[in-house]
């Protein structure tokens, strides 16, 4: 097994799944019941703060019992071994909006899509940790006022974050691994075509089979709390 020394992790839902946290578009899964265009957009929060704020709090309050699961705490521990080996560069990008690969002890984590935990004031910007439930009556704690709250989270039409970092993790990375992700939501399903250009070994662990699945060099699907840390596991 080559050495690596660049890796870039993208997670999706796919990797909170086992912790009880939907995914969007299983069966079942969030997008079935909700639908995005409704919810997840500037305009839909614009036309009617009131629902598109409370399938926010439904799905903060979702979060306060999940639990990281066994994922979460291999890619934990393979940034870990990665650093103590002295390896170069380790960046775990997820599109999740949960907080459980902290939970687990990842350090080198960016939230592309944002954070469901935090809120975001739409007057003064002031950007807090938060597990209250967002109204249009709450007043912001930074400016006092009220009816400016949203969660801190990428709706779609919204430019993700840490666009910058990412695009140059990719360019230098050896190794690009994508675990639980459909790749049907664009920059993020973009990223391993990225890594090839730049000559990267492609691994993906999920599930089955997904849009993007034929990029992959290396593929072993099957659920995320077995498949992932006999990865890691295996990885020289
Ligand atoms: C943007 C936060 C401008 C909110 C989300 C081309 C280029 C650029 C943009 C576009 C483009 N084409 C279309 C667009 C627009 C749009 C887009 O991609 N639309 C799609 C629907 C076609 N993209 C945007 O609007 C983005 N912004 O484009 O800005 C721009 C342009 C160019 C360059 C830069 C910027 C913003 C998108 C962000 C939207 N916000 N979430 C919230 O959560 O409410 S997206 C939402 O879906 C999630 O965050 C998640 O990231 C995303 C994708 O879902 P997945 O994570 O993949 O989950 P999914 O359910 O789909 O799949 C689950 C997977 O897990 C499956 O594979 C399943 O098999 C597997 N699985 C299930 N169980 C398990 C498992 N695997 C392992 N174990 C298990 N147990």
């Amino acid at each position: 097994m080559a050495r690596y020394e660049n890796i870039v992790i993208l997670t999706g839902a796919g990797v909170s799944a086992e912790s009880g946290l939907g995914t969007f578009r299983d069966e079942g899964g969030l997008w079935a019941k909700f639908d995005p265009m409704k919810l997840a957009t500037p305009e839909a929060f614009e036309a009617d703060p009131d629902t598109v704020l409370g399938f926010y709090n439904a799905r903060r309050a979702n979060l306060a019992d999940a639990k990281a699961n066994a994922a979460h705490f291999a890619l934990a521990e393979l940034e870990q071994n990665w650093m103590l080996d002295g390896r170069a560069n380790y960046l775990l990008v997820t599109q999740n909006i949960d907080d459980l690969h902290e939970q687990a002890g990842s350090a080198g984590l960016l939230h592309m899509h944002g954070e469901l935990l935090k809120t975001r004031c739409t007057r003064c910007g002031h950007l807090f940790s938060d597990r209250e439930d967002m109204t249009r009556e709450r007043p912001c704690p930074g400016c006092g006022k009220a009816g400016g709250l949203r969660p801190h989270v990428v709706w779609f039409g919204e430019m993700p974050l840490g666009l910058d970092q990412i695009y140059a993790a990719l360019d230098r990375c050896d190794l690009f691994v994508a675990v639980g992700t459909s790749g049907t939501v664009y920059p993020a399903a973009g990223f391993v075509a990225e890594a090839r250009r730049g000559g990267a070994h492609t691994v993906e662990l999920t599930l089955e089979p997904g849009e993007i699945s034929d990029l992959f060099e290396e593929t072993h699907y099957g659920p995320a709390t077995e498949v992932v840390p006999h990865w890691v596991r295996g990885l020289g």
